[in-house]
């Protein structure tokens, strides 16, 4: 059943009644496989004949209601939950191309995501074209006839560039390409994709989507058939699956998510603005604030600006380096959408896997730092970066 309110789906949407014993929370499913009841029931499930598990590979009970869930948060048909965010990248791929196929992608992406692209869709004969994925015209001038999926990030990982989900949509239906999003940064709290016309939605769940910094998790939402044709081939035969228990955990979290939106969102917003304030900031990527590209998309694709900031410090690598030696509340790590603050150094970090002068055309500069702002009191984040700025002055 759906709901009319986010607020209400996150909750309530998707859950599968227990009816043998009416528990309110849905049981982990801790099994590798299910038992038959004859030869011949086994012989059905293999056969499509009849619904009803088979091995967990295939399908697990907890892990298909949090698909259910997510495909009613992103409002898509279905969906299918994968071992990572890099397992619903691969899976929506390799399902989507094949070799001597062609895909645009966006110049800035997560490292891992760009990684993937470069090298192991290359090695496999797919081509792929590394674009300015807010430029229409672009885009445009490298489609080709055997063009199938044009790929982004909105907010981009990790300058914050913002995509326009409109334009992205409506070239791919114009032309008949499938269009991917990877809806990380947002979370369908913020920005549900589909709404404006893109096909496939790809998230790291390890995100805000689980927003507990505790697991390891994907999600792909799609159209009925192509969710079971990932689900049949690439899912199922590469298997980067999700875990019955890992999928409780994103259930569990899900349930916060847009409390815990509202308080990232309104932090974020007050770090921003602190920072963009501070002499020794050089310029903060964050599209709550007027001087972004993206702050015209706040209010109509975005519901509001997110949790996650980039900026540059007025200063050499190695003040970079110092300022972030010297925060104490603000955790250095990678990840993001965490209750604690993380921040960290992309060019070394989880953007390294670039060449560097990719890297810095793709707008991701040997100073950018990034900061994922957590769910603590504003007042500490900020006077902790404070702190760290001020033994940069000295
Ligand atoms: N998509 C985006 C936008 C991401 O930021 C990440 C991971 C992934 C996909 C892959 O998800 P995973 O397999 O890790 O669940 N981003 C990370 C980051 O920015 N820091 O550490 C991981």
């Amino acid at each position: 059943m759906k709901w009319k309110n986010l607020e209400t789906n996150t909750i309530h949407a998707g859950k599968i009644l227990d009816e043998q014993f009416g528990a309110l929370n849905t049981p982990i499913y801790q099994t590798s496989t299910h038992v038959f009841e004859s030869t011949a029931q086994g012989g059905a499930r293999f056969s499509g004949d009849e619904q009803g598990y088979i091995y967990g590979r295939l399908g697990n009970p907890t892990v298909r209601e949090l698909e259910r869930r997510m495909a009613i948060l992103e409002g898509t048909e279905d969906a299918a939950a994968t071992g990572s965010g890099m397992g619903a990248v691969s899976s929506t791929i390799f399902a989507l191309l094949k070799s001597g196929d062609h895909m645009i992608a966006s110049s800035a992406l997560y490292g891992c995501t760009y990684a993937l692209f470069s090298n192991k869709c290359k090695d496999l004969g797919i081509e792929v074209s590394f674009v300015d994925i807010c430029n229409e015209t672009a885009i445009r001038n490298v489609l080709q006839e055997n063009t199938r999926v044009i790929y982004a990030e909105t907010p981009l990982n990790p300058n914050m560039i913002c995509v326009d989900l409109n334009m992205i949509a409506k070239i791919g239906q114009t032309t008949g390409v499938t269009t991917v999003i990877d809806n990380t940064f947002m979370s369908p709290a913020l920005q549900q994709p589909a709404a404006f016309g893109i096909d496939v939605i790809v998230h790291s769940a390890t995100k805000y989507l689980n927003g507990h910094g505790d697991v390891i998790a994907g999600i792909i939402c799609a159209k009925e058939s192509l969710i079971s044709e990932i689900k049949m081939t690439t899912l199922k035969n590469m298997g980067a699956i999700l875990s019955p228990h890992d999928a409780w955990l994103v259930i569990r979290g899900l349930k916060t998510l847009h409390l815990r939106m509202e308080r990232h969102c309104e932090n974020a917003q007050q770090v921003a603005e602190f920072l963009e304030a501070e002499p020794l900031v050089k310029v903060v990527y964050f599209p709550g604030l007027i001087s972004h590209q993206g702050y015209s998309l706040v209010g109509s694709q975005m519901k509001a600006a997110g949790g996650m900031i980039a900026f540059e410090l007025n200063g050499s690598f190695s003040d970079t380096v110092h300022f972030m030696d010297t925060l104490e509340l603000c955790k250095r790590a990678v990840s993001l959408g965490d209750a604690e603050t993380l921040i960290q150094h992309p060019a070394s970090m989880t953007h390294s896997g670039y060449d560097p002068e990719t890297r810095r055309q793709a707008g991701i500069s040997d100073s950018l730092i990034r900061l994922s702002v957590g769910l603590e009191h504003a007042d500490d984040i900020i006077a902790d970066l404070h702190q760290a700025l001020e033994a940069c002055r000295n």
